[in-house]
């Protein structure tokens, strides 16, 4: 256990959460930015930007179809296809104005071809394949050369609907010439995905119409790296979905104002408060506000279920015999992919197992019930405690706090055993934007889950120093 939470810190605290995090402002994308840029770069966290060269003028941005292994939690790497080495691919910013080409190369075993949402440019740089192009082979390579004259927030994906749905899409940040006003201090993009992956497997099932694993940037909450911000600063947050479900995503402790749209920005006169701004599939939506109340304010899809990871559970009446039922189907039968008894949850042999959580523990092939039941099929003398994920876990918490009777009400349980510090599992994703959240936190943070952290002065630097300090950490590791 030791070894695998050495491991995992590595992986993703000192590893993929920081470098790819890219949560430091003070970062700049490769490649010169041209005078007259914004001075305020888009940050993405979690994802990396696009560089790009200068060649005559033109901007040369390098995307690369292929294959990739992303960590969307600790304990969870997916087979998924992206650019670059990530999904969502690296974020590509221009100015309003520029000239720019891309080089797609296609190293995927089918063909691709690259579509530019929204994009007003040229029928034949559009990607749509067999309409305006043929499909890139594997192997193949196409370059995509526009002049952009619109601004905001745009994204590219492939315009094959299962690979959009394995994760082939990117940010496209299109700053305006001369700056919006009022200008922000802080400008964030985030991508919204889901995934239906299921037990024993890394690939997703991208036929599948319902989602266990809810993304923003690649990662499931609570390994989203927080948005961090200076009491004071006016923020914008760009939201882009691309999947099967429309997200409501809901800021904690401010109202902010609905700035733009995936065609662009809105007027001021037309700009809607609110503190919940849906995002439709393939819409892209800015929010602005002023960060005026200090605090870890959650940032979320509200949509219940996609607050959770790897959802399964059934929750309810089954537990309220009071003796306890069967429970401990182990992850390959859990899920329902089988039929009929032993094996199906609904069956008359099981009662619900696997929970909702992370699952630290239980993600492969451990028979686990969120609930209090006891094992029967896999080991007689467990106690339902050992039943648990969170509580196979080292180092969790054991109180598990519910009343006397809960069994025998109606409805029990419903999050006790799902949202908890017993499911904490702060330091498998410690990193520095995550400094001194409250203990535990990390128990309720699942799926679509991001923090905006708005900080007085002393705490903003302390953090934005220990962010420094991990990123040159990790270049003269990457350096040696
Ligand atoms: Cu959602």
């Amino acid at each position: 256990m030791k070894n695998r939470r050495g491991f995992f810190r590595s992986a993703l605290g000192a590893g993929a959460g920081i470098s790819a995090a890219g949560g430091g402002w003070a970062r700049k994308p490769a490649g010169d930015l041209p005078q007259g840029s914004p001075p305020v770069i888009v940050q993405t966290p979690d994802l990396k930007d696009s560089p790009f060269a200068v060649d005559n003028g033109v901007k040369v941005f390098h995307l690369i179809a292929e294959p990739v292994k992303q960590q969307i939690a600790p304990d969870k790497t997916i087979d998924v296809w992206g650019f670059n080495g990530s999904a969502p691919g690296p974020t590509i910013q221009i100015t309003q104005g520029d000239r720019v080409r891309i080089i797609v190369d296609n190293h995927l075993p089918e063909p691709t071809s690259m579509h530019w949402h929204g994009f007003e440019i040229p029928h034949r740089m559009d990607g749509g394949p067999g309409i305006s192009q043929d499909p890139i082979a594997p192997g193949g390579r196409f370059v995509y050369e526009f002049t952009l004259h619109q601004a905001g927030t745009f994204f590219y994906h492939s315009h094959m609907a299962m690979q959009e749905m394995i994760g082939m899409l990117g940010a496209f940040i299109m700053h305006p010439k001369a700056s919006y006003t009022p200008p922000v201090d802080k400008d964030f993009v985030i991508l919204l995905q889901e995934y239906a992956v299921l037990p024993n497997n890394s690939v997703p099932n991208t036929m599948n119409m319902e989602f266990n694993w809810l993304v923003l940037n690649g990662k499931a909450a609570p390994a989203t790296t927080p948005l961090i911000v200076r009491v004071g600063d006016r923020v914008r947050i760009r939201l882009i979905n691309l999947g099967m479900d429309h997200h409501p995503i809901h800021l904690h402790g401010h109202t902010f104002y609905t700035t733009g749209t995936e065609g662009g920005r809105i007027p001021q006169a037309a700009w809607m408060p609110g503190n919940t701004v849906l995002v439709g599939v393939a819409q892209a939506r800015d929010i602005e506000f002023v960060a005026n109340n200090p605090g870890d304010w959650m940032l979320h899809c509200h949509l219940p279920h996609h607050m959770m990871n790897q959802m399964s559970s059934m929750v309810g009446p089954m537990v309220q015999s009071g003796t306890g039922i069967p429970a401990g189907v182990s992850m390959n039968q859990g899920m329902g992919m089988l039929e009929g008894t032993p094996g199906a949850p609904t069956g008359d042999d099981y009662g619900p197992s696997l929970g909702r959580g992370l699952g630290v523990g239980s993600t492969n092939d451990q028979a686990v019930t969120n609930s209090p039941l006891h094992q029967s099929p896999t080991g007689s003398d467990r106690s339902m405690h050992r039943g648990m994920a969170g509580m196979q876990h080292e180092g969790m918490q054991m109180d598990v706090n519910v009343a006397p009777n809960a069994a025998s009400v109606p409805g029990f349980p419903q999050d006790a055993y799902m949202e908890s510090p017993m499911m904490a599992i702060d330091e498998l994703v410690e990193r520095p934007q995550n400094y001194g959240l409250r203990p535990g936190w990390s128990g309720f943070m699942q799926g679509m889950m991001s923090f905006v952290r708005v900080l007085p002065e002393r705490e903003y630097n302390e953090i934005s120093e220990k962010i420094r300090r991990a990123q040159s950490n990790q270049s003269g590791e990457s350096s040696r």
